[in-house]
């Protein structure tokens, strides 16, 4: 038995399926329509996480892990990769710890939360849009030298960020001409086991959509 990662094509609980391909951690996917919260194979997103939202992982014990950050630590202390993992007395552990923070409270709910929400107003969208440079230049210099967020090696918190790059375009929020976060984004996207993942995602989500 693994774990269930509860799944709707492209969302945020593609950053736990990333953070598990790059870990090497196997997790079973349970996909679902984010929209009507009904999963493919019947039942519902709601019974699992009252709030029906991904990311919600469901452990061999039955106990329900929610939210992307620590599902995403969860993943990380579970894989066997050295290279991937940071363990809580390495301070890289904080750094991966304060990104993976970053990037649900600065990127992913900051500005997505608010951008891919029908409701608001263009202006309201482009205000919040404007919140954008100010957090793509921060991480630009971070990324100075460092071909990821925490130096050498891809971690959980490169799984967040490069999930926020797969929807950036489509909510408008545009990196150019920072160029070592442009540089960073495409290494990112470009690697095998994640390109394999996003091109899973959009053909999964033409099907669910389509049902
Ligand atoms: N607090 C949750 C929120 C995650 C979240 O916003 N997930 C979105 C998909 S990216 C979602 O499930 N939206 C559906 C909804 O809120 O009804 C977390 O940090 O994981």
């Amino acid at each position: 038995m693994t774990a269930t990662l509860m799944h709707a094509p492209l969302t945020c609980s593609l950053a736990s399926r990333i953070a598990a391909a790059e870990g090497d951690v196997p997790l079973e996917i349970a996909y679902l329509n984010l929209k009507t919260k009904e999963f493919v194979d019947g039942g519902s997103l709601y019974d699992i996480n009252p709030l029906g939202q991904v990311s919600t992982l469901r452990l061999d014990s039955g106990e329900i892990i929610t939210e992307t950050s620590t599902v995403l630590a969860w993943i990380q202390a579970q894989s066997q990769k050295a290279d991937f993992r940071r363990d809580p007395n390495d301070p890289a552990y904080f750094q991966m710890l304060r990104w993976i923070a970053f990037c649900a409270t600065e990127l992913h709910k900051q500005i997505f939360r608010i951008v891919f929400y029908p409701e608001a107003t263009d202006a309201v969208k482009d205000r919040i849009r404007d919140l954008a440079p100010q957090r793509f230049k921060l991480l630009d210099d971070h990324l100075a030298g460092r071909p990821f967020l925490l130096g050498d090696s891809f971690s959980a918190a490169d799984a967040y960020l490069t999930w926020f790059f797969v929807l950036a375009e489509r909510a408008q929020v545009d990196p150019t001409g920072y160029d070592n976060l442009c540089c960073y984004r495409d290494r990112m996207l470009d690697r095998p086991l994640i390109r394999d993942l996003i091109e899973s995602d959009r053909e999964m989500d033409r099907v669910i959509k389509a049902v």
